[in-house]
């Protein structure tokens, strides 16, 4: 199966969703003109990344997310994709309701070659503050827009293969890797906004690339998994996000990375049997322990649950910040 990452370089606060999905469709064409039928766009790919601030204008906040998909806006992608036979996973802001029931996700759609909807996941890892905090060096305010997902971690039968979705930060954890290769899937499609340096935490700055493949290299090694990861990269709206756009064999492998931090295609074609080797491998109906692992699901983290009063000030005052300055 021909995959590609489509990584999308900066898009400005103001840019209109129509100038997007033109860079969005011209990359589907080349993809296509390479033979690709799944092409991977990053998360957040119809908008620039607005939970870099605290924006309490809500027409301006409601104006990054879609209540409906497709829309007017964004139909020539799904067309574009009808007429290539070539399916795609896009990221984007979904607004479900309104008023005191509104919820919105930061989800992302797989879409197939004939240009339906084929599956839908919403991020279970939401990454961040809830608030503002003028202590930190980086607002990375996503809790305060984004409701945490409510679908699990869904797989979905397309292109004859399974495939899962997963969303940036979910990358970090092993647990969503592990809860997809259990139902099967071979491939995961994952796109990603990360900065390319954490100003509080800044000796894991020269690590950055390291802890971005570091996780999914072992995720797809110890799942038998094929990952395709696209990136919103370059210098946004003064924030430097990182590239490094990649397609990650069974193996551990990184079999293609982008070289820009612009629009650009990573190609690849993958042998999908490859996964099911690696499954053979480990074996994991025979040697798998579940009923070993029952603290993976009873705690969030160590010790005892946190209570949400506990789990706010983490997420307020990371690691070696006092929480008195
Ligand atoms: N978009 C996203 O999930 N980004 C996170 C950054 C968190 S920094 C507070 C990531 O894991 O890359």
């Amino acid at each position: 199966l021909t995959l590609a990452a489509a990584q999308l370089g900066p898009i400005a606060r103001d840019a209109s969703r129509e100038s997007v999905v033109r860079r969005l469709v011209s990359l589907l064409e080349r993809a296509a003109g390479h033979g690709c039928r799944l092409v991977v766009f990053p998360e957040m790919a119809l908008t620039t990344f607005f939970p870099r601030w605290l924006i309490e204008d809500e027409d301006e906040v409601a104006g990054f997310f879609e209540s409906a998909m497709p829309n007017a806006q964004v139909a020539p992608l799904f067309e574009t994709a009808a007429r290539l036979g070539t399916g795609f996973t896009l990221g984007y802001c979904e607004q479900v309701g309104a008023g005191d029931t509104m919820r919105r996700y930061n989800t992302a759609i797989l879409v197939d070659a004939g240009g339906n909807i084929a599956g839908k996941y919403r991020k279970v890892h939401v990454p961040g503050n809830p608030e503002f905090d003028p202590a930190l060096g980086l607002q990375h305010l996503e809790p305060w827009y984004f409701d945490d997902g409510d679908l699990g971690f869904p797989v979905f039968d397309c292109l004859d293969t399974r495939i899962g979705m997963l969303i940036c930060n979910d990358r970090r954890w092993p647990e969503p890797w592990r809860v997809l290769a259990l139902q099967g899937a071979e491939l995961v499609l994952l796109g990603y906004n990360s900065p390319a340096q954490l100003p509080d935490y800044p000796r894991q700055n020269a690590l950055r690339t390291d802890h971005h493949q570091l996780p999914m290299r072992a995720a797809a090694y110890q799942n038998g998994l094929w990952i395709v990861a696209s990136a919103k990269a370059g210098h946004e709206e003064g924030c430097d996000m990182m590239g490094g756009s990649c397609i990650i064999s069974p193996s551990s492998e990184v079999v293609a990375v982008s070289s820009t931090l612009d629009d650009e295609l990573v190609v690849y074609t993958a042998d999908l049997g490859l996964a099911g080797e690696y499954r053979d491998f480990f074996d994991m109906s025979r040697c798998r322990r579940p009923e070993t692992y029952g603290l993976i699901c009873d705690r969030r983290g160590e010790g005892d649950p946190l209570t949400a009063e506990e789990w706010a000030r983490r997420l307020r005052h990371p690691a070696g910040r006092d929480p008195g300055t």
